[in-house]
């Protein structure tokens, strides 16, 4: 089959072919084009997705088999993967991890990587190698553009910029790279600028959805004889922007990262060198972006991030393959203060001076075995500490909070704990055609610094936003899972499929739980504390059993020449092994169908998307059930030559009113949605992008 630019437009056809052409086990999605010399899977196609899905990576992320897309704001989307999300994924930018500053996610990682920068999302199949980090289960990379080294002495320029909008929210988003390289040198500047108002749904205008986010930076390069060296500065500044499912609204995010990485190519032998630096200041109000309430009740909560991070690797042949060891450091400080601004005496800090530290070692080869088996087998170990400073309350808090405050500090604020890592990947290409695959590995969390040091029952969670108030744990043991996971990649001469199925067991989940054994009669201060703040029954971090299965692929056809069929489905079950329940927020199972129409220099592509009720929730979170929906799309690409394409979009076609089960529930009094209901899909929205590179 042979795939000129346009040939694999379809976002299903770009998703099948590059994992056979680069590496069985990672999905690339390609977001815009870099220099075509630099990257073998540039070839099946620059400029494959839906040109404005709104300006949250995980929609679009959402489209491969097993994804799918929390929602929790216009810019604090998550991925899930196989029914895993949050802090259980492992999600770097240009292989950089680093602590969110918000509490509740209001900035995960993926907030970080704005759609105009980004150049392609590499997603870990099934579950992440060990090299890339701890983490339960799968992983993702969001590599932005970057400069590339010229061939020859003279400086060349480089650009590749983008430009979209879309109707739904009248949002536009612009930026890119800019730079100029020699074969010694480069140098780039990235600039995105995004801004968005209400988003409109079929019902009306949801209030509190508006986002604007800045990003700008530098970076360079350099190289000479098997060294090479490069610098990366970027800021994020994220102005008011809304999180209708949380108790309050983005006011900014001041964000700085830095990461300096080195490379010795020996031949045979590589030393990779990397330290990497992140600085994040956050407000947030439950005031600015809803009706305010009453001065008393008003809050503003400020909170900080840094992590600092190491690592070294040295990889060489052995064994008929090649290995890897390496060992990273991480250190993260957080502090999370609640204040009222009507009150210069009411203030708490509901997370103080916490440090979290981990080192961890590990190994990894990479080879082929007997029997024509290839294999990717890992073994970390890795060594956490976490510390918590004392908490404090100002002089106009109420008695309550500030004797859950000394109570708190009276207690044990360190712990450390060990964890092991052991994850094996095997493929074989049983035939021209055919690639067999499974993997087994046993993966770890240790609990994060809110599950641990919550002492103040609030609605942080890490970004769950199921309306509950939350304490902490500081006994938590950290989770455990054993995976296993088996499919095939088949490659026919008029068709393809990827069928995966896999099964997770985790022992000591953390989930919340009744915070005592009398939930509903308010017998405690927490309790007390908790109905005060409008939730009687406050939850606890808890350990507790849980499993994961399911089965994904995406699949094709070719018609014709010039029509090809796709698809994706992806279904998954979380259930608890302890009680009769079921995990919350799981994506329902879900069937992605487009028929596509390509000629030489244009596209086109309809597309339906089934999802299926879900009313296997989870009754400790007061899971809502929701109903199944179709939704129908239109896309279209032209490539005008000189680097340049255009792409149009229409979604929702049919304004289908309908609810995301993993959207949040509206706590927006000012919504056409009530309080407490789910949030809705949005409305019919037409999107254009201009791409231009060089
Ligand atoms: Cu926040």
């Amino acid at each position: 089959m042979t795939r000129t630019l346009f040939a694999s437009t379809s976002v299903f056809a770009l998703l099948a072919a590059p994992a056979a052409a680069d590496h069985p086990l990672v999905d690339i999605i390609t977001i815009h084009s870099q220099t075509p010399a630099h990257d073998t899977t540039q070839v099946l196609s620059p400029e494959t997705l839906p040109p404005n899905a709104g300006p949250d990576p995980a929609a679009l992320i959402a489209r491969l088999p097993g994804a799918a897309a929390i929602g929790n704001g216009a810019l604090s989307g998550q991925m899930q993967y196989r029914g895993l999300f949050g802090s259980r994924i492992n999600i770097r930018i240009d292989d950089h991890a680093f602590a969110s500053g918000g509490p509740n996610l209001m900035d995960p990682p993926l907030h970080y990587a704005p759609l105009p920068l980004v150049e392609r999302f590499e997603l870990d199949r099934g579950l992440s190698p060990v090299s890339a980090g701890p983490g339960l289960g799968g992983g993702l990379n969001a590599v932005l553009k970057r400069s590339q080294f010229g061939d020859s002495a003279g400086f060349t320029p480089q650009f590749d910029w983008s430009f979209s909008a879309r109707s739904v929210d009248e949002s536009y988003a612009a930026g890119g790279l800019t730079g100029i390289a020699n074969e010694r040198w480069r140098f780039h500047a990235l600039y995105s600028i995004e801004n968005g108002s209400d988003v409109e749904s079929p019902r009306g205008m949801l209030a509190g959805t508006e986002h604007n986010r800045l990003v700008y930076g530098l970076g360079a390069g350099w190289r000479s004889d098997g060294h090479e060296i490069s610098l990366d500065l970027r800021r994020t500044e994220t102005g008011e922007t809304g999180n209708p499912p949380f108790a309050m609204d983005i006011r900014y995010f001041d964000t700085d990262m830095a990461r300096l990485a080195y490379t010795i190519d020996l031949g045979e032998q590589q030393i990779r060198l990397s330290a990497g630096y992140s600085d994040v200041a956050h407000a947030m109000s439950n005031f600015r972006l809803r009706p305010a309430p009453p001065a008393m009740r008003q809050r503003e909560t400020f909170a900080y991030a840094t992590t600092k991070t190491l690592s070294a690797e040295y990889e060489l042949p052995a064994m008929g393959g090649q290995i890897t060891f390496g060992t990273d450091l991480s250190r993260s400080e957080h502090d999370v203060t609640i204040t009222n601004p009507n009150n210069a005496g009411f203030y708490l800090g509901s997370f103080a001076g916490i440090e979290v530290d981990r080192t961890g070692v590990f190994a990894e080869w990479t080879g082929t075995g007997p029997l024509g088996w290839s294999a990717e087998i890992g073994l970390r170990a890795d060594h956490h500490q976490a510390r918590g400073g004392e908490a404090f309350t100002g002089p106009a808090v109420p008695m309550g909070p500030s004797m859950l405050a000394v109570g708190y500090n009276a207690g044990e604020l360190d712990w450390d704990d060990s964890t092991i890592d052991v994850a094996g990947r095997f493929w074989r290409e049983v035939s021209d055609t055919l690639t067999a695959r499974f993997a087994l590995a046993h993966k770890s969390r240790v609990p994060g610094y809110v599950e641990r040091f919550a002492w103040l029952p609030t609605p942080a969670s890490g970004g769950l936003a199921d309306g509950n108030t939350y304490v902490g744990d500081r006994q938590l043991e950290p989770e455990t899972a054993i995976i296993a996971e088996a499919g095939f990649d088949w490659q026919g001469g008029r068709a393809y499929a990827r069928p995966t199925v896999y099964w997770r067991e985790i022992d000591d989940y953390i989930q919340g739980v009744p915070f005592d054994d009398t939930p509903g009669v308010i017998n405690s201060p927490v309790e007390m504390i908790s109905n005060m703040n409008g939730d009687p029954t406050p939850l606890r971090f808890a350990n507790v059993e849980a499993r994961l299965y399911g089965f994904d692929l995406d699949f094709g056809y070719r018609l014709s020449e010039r029509w090809h069929v796709d698809g994706v489905a992806s279904w998954v079950r979380g259930e608890r092994r302890d009680i009769d329940d079921n995990l919350y927020r799981i994506a329902p199972p879900s069937l992605r169908l487009g028929a596509t129409y390509e000629s030489g220099a244009w596209y086109a592509t309809l597309e339906g998307l089934v999802v299926a009720e879900q009313d296997r929730v989870s009754r400790s979170n007061s899971e809502q059930a929701t109903d199944g929906y179709a939704i129908a799309n239109a896309y279209a690409g032209w490539s005008l030559g000189d680097g340049m394409t255009l792409a149009l979009s229409a979604e929702n076609l049919l304004d289908e009113d309908y609810e995301q089960h993993l959207a949040g529930y509206n706590r927006n009094a000012a919504s056409v949605v009530g309080l407490g209901e789910r949030l809705p899909g949005t409305g019919r929205s037409i999107g254009l992008r201009l791409s231009l590179q060089r």
